[in-house]
């Protein structure tokens, strides 16, 4: 849906509407009515001149997206899927941001794009807070918002949003190393963990699934730092880890794939022996291909994809705005866990939303490795 442009025609209407509903005094009143139709109506003029600009390069689109930055697998692989489906050759004339991981450049740059009145924005939220504002902003101009992977949670001024149900993530990962520990004959778990961005709903989530299966068992966590999502953040917590916990630990779970390497590097370098037949338990999460490779080497003992590819969701979300449809306000994508060994098929828990599921586990071979993302 673009936003209304104001005719003469409907704007003669609201000034009949406004006139009838205010009651003031009819002199004063219509003057100010007057008014407010000459101001509508040079609005309008401008509209139509940019429409018919637009008509021009085609009826564009304009699309401002907030990418999150550049800093994992993960993220190349969404800011590709939607400059794929978001292109000049989809009628999209897509104006992209990399925030670089810094919330306040982001909030800038959806900002920047209701000053220049594109007919969408697109945000990956960094962080899950300080949207309502800018939101409103947002709302104010007419303009759209979708939201695509990381969740906003303190406003819902936006049409809709498409990601992971993070806490599943998590959820799903106890579950697995509970299952994983009992068939090994594994009885005493201590843990550290290496968190992704910190007031992301991704780190949030994750965190809270995971920490449930914790508290459930009597896991010991021996430390949880944050890697930021970064294989250098991943890589230089391990190796303070590696220093402070050495010969204490037999598990790390990673928040994404870019810290597992980073860990997987520290442990190396440590001398610790980690994956399949090793003392350390490896847990990731994205299972983006070069997570999946390291599966398949019996690296990463399991890791709990999380799909980055909501290109072609934001495009069908754009279409139907376009058309007049409904869409829906929210809507998750479906992810695969993935396992080194053969040895458990499915886990069972309560998921997110209170229910009982059973979930296949997928081995990886190296047919999975190549459909990866
Ligand atoms: C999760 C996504 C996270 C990934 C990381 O949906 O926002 O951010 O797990 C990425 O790899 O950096």
């Amino acid at each position: 849906m673009k936003r209304r442009l104001m005719t003469g025609f409907m704007a003669a209407a609201l000034a009949g509407t406004v006139l009838a509903g205010c009651g003031g005094t009819k002199s004063a009143e219509t003057d100010a009515v007057t008014e407010a139709v000459k101001t509508e109506g040079a609005k309008t003029a401008e509209a139509t001149e940019k429409t018919e600009e637009k008509t021009a390069d085609g009826a564009m689109i304009t699309v401002g997206f907030a990418q999150v930055g550049h800093e994992s697998d993960w993220r190349t692989a969404s800011t590709n899927s939607v400059q794929a489906a978001l292109s000049r050759e989809n009628g999209i004339d897509l104006q992209f941001v990399d925030c670089d991981n810094d919330s306040a450049a982001q909030l800038e740059a959806v900002r920047n794009f209701i000053q220049q009145g594109v007919d969408y924005i697109v945000i990956d939220p960094i962080i899950s807070t300080g949207w309502d504002i800018v939101l409103t902003e947002a709302d104010d101009a007419g303009i759209p918002v979708i939201v695509i992977d990381r969740t906003i949670d303190d406003s819902d001024k936006y049409v809709s949003w498409v990601g992971s149900e993070f806490t599943n993530e998590g959820l799903a990962a106890g579950a697995w190393l509970e299952a994983y520990a009992e068939k090994n004959g594994v009885s005493e778990l201590n843990i550290l963990e290496i968190t992704g961005t910190t007031g992301s709903s991704a780190e949030i989530g994750r965190t809270s699934g995971f920490h449930k299966y914790i508290e459930k068992n009597g896991w010991n966590l021996l430390d949880s730092q944050t890697g930021d999502f970064t294989q250098e953040g991943g890589q230089s917590v391990m190796e303070s880890y590696c220093k402070s916990y050495e010969g204490k630990f037999n598990v790390v779970i990673c928040q994404n794939d870019n810290e597992a390497f980073g860990a997987i590097d520290a442990m190396t370098a440590a001398g610790v022996k980690f994956g399949v037949g090793g003392d350390v338990i490896l847990i990731s999460f994205d299972a983006c291909t070069a997570g999946l490779t390291d599966v398949l080497a019996g690296k990463i003992n399991a890791d709990f994809q999380c799909n980055p590819l909501q290109g072609p969701d934001c495009l069908n979300i754009i279409k139907k705005l376009e058309a007049g449809e409904k869409v829906e306000k929210k809507t998750f994508m479906a992810e695969p866990w993935y396992v080194a060994e053969e040895g458990l098929s499915e886990i069972s828990y309560t998921n997110n939303a209170g229910k009982a599921v059973t979930e296949p586990l997928v081995p990886v071979d190296q047919a999975v490795v190549d459909a990866a993302y």
